[in-house]
């Protein structure tokens, strides 16, 4: 076997997935996982082959076009690449790969949980357990929503959104869903397509964000569209943070417009807004829409394929550059 591909990566991965990184690869590990900041990524690029990398290692084009020639694969560990300038690769002659579809069921899984926590009031209702403040059973204690017979408005109907309706199917709900294209009608499933955010939102009294974060997309979710939704809806996030302009949420939240949100992602994560933080009707999770061992795993094995195949010269399946 010739010279091995040297790889940089970024973040510390799954202990098989290091494993096989080792054995196949010249890998150059982050053990602690320290956030590298971009002059680093930069030092410790030179002499690699390819990097791969995470989604909260910005790699803007003033990175990339800085880039040691020699690097011609990033490989993201995330299916977002929100956080990669795409058009800086693309002119670098740089492959970027993601890892779709290996992680869709435990996202969609997240996004049910935040749904029914968000609607049933689990922060108060954990709260109030765990600080001993429970005196018992009340007909009227933390009463929530329903979701049986009522619609569920799906932003953004690509791999996770489509799993999001099938599971909320399950719990009664009805699917309305708004994509920058209409599906075929066998994966609509009887959904029904809205061509703008203005006609899905006062319909739907649950909305769940499954769209990327653009240009066009930052903050879709604002004062303005939130007027939109019926009175005391429920919003979910677990798609991007810059979707949501966290002020405009956070009003909403406060002044009881919104019933409630369930958010596994944030604008400047970790740092989330802190007015989230004072709000009895949100429920956080620190983005662990794909944190399961099984999806983790498989989002590694998932960057080693594309990584195996560049450096083989097959095909790379999920090649976007
Ligand atoms: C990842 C995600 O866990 O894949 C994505 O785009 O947001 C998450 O599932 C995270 O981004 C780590 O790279």
């Amino acid at each position: 076997m010739g010279e091995r591909p040297i790889i940089l990566v970024t973040r510390r991965l799954p202990e098989a997935v290091e494993a096989r990184l080792l054995r196949d690869f010249d890998a150059r590990l982050n053990p602690d996982d320290r956030l590298l900041s971009e002059d680093e990524i930069l030092a410790l690029a030179e002499g690699c082959d390819g990097i791969l990398t995470s989604a909260i290692d910005r790699m803007p084009g003033s990175l990339i076009r800085r880039l040691p020639e020699r690097v011609k694969i990033i490989a993201t560990f995330s299916v977002g690449v929100d956080h990669i300038d795409l058009a800086a690769a693309r002119a670098r002659g740089i492959i970027v790969t993601n890892t779709p579809d290996v992680l869709t069921d435990a996202t969609a899984d997240v996004a049910i949980l935040l749904l029914l926590a968000a609607a049933r009031r689990l922060t108060e209702g954990s709260r109030l357990v765990r600080e001993g403040k429970w005196i018992g059973w009340r007909p009227t204690q933390l009463l929530g929503l329903g979701l049986q017979g009522k619609n569920l408005g799906i932003v953004g109907m690509g791999r996770i959104g489509l799993a999001v309706a099938r599971r909320a199917r399950a719990f009664g709900l009805s699917i309305h869903y708004h994509n920058r294209n209409r599906l075929p009608p066998e994966k609509e499933e009887g959904a029904v397509y809205h061509e703008t955010l203005e006609t899905l939102l006062p319909l739907c009294p649950f909305v769940s964000l499954h769209c990327p974060l653009t240009a066009e997309t930052r903050h879709m979710i604002n004062r303005k569209t939130i007027e939109l939704m019926p009175p005391e809806a429920v919003l979910v996030n677990t798609a991007r943070g810059g979707l949501v302009d966290d002020e405009a949420l956070i009003a909403a939240l406060k002044s009881g417009r919104l019933f409630a949100a369930g958010l596994d992602v944030f604008e400047g994560e970790p740092n989330l807004h802190p007015g989230y933080l004072e709000l009895d009707n949100v429920v956080l999770l620190p983005h662990l829409g794909s944190a399961t061992r099984e999806a983790r795993n498989a989002m590694g094995f998932r960057c080693l394929y594309n990584l195996d195949c560049f450096f083989s010269g097959r095909p790379v399946p999920d090649a976007l550059t």
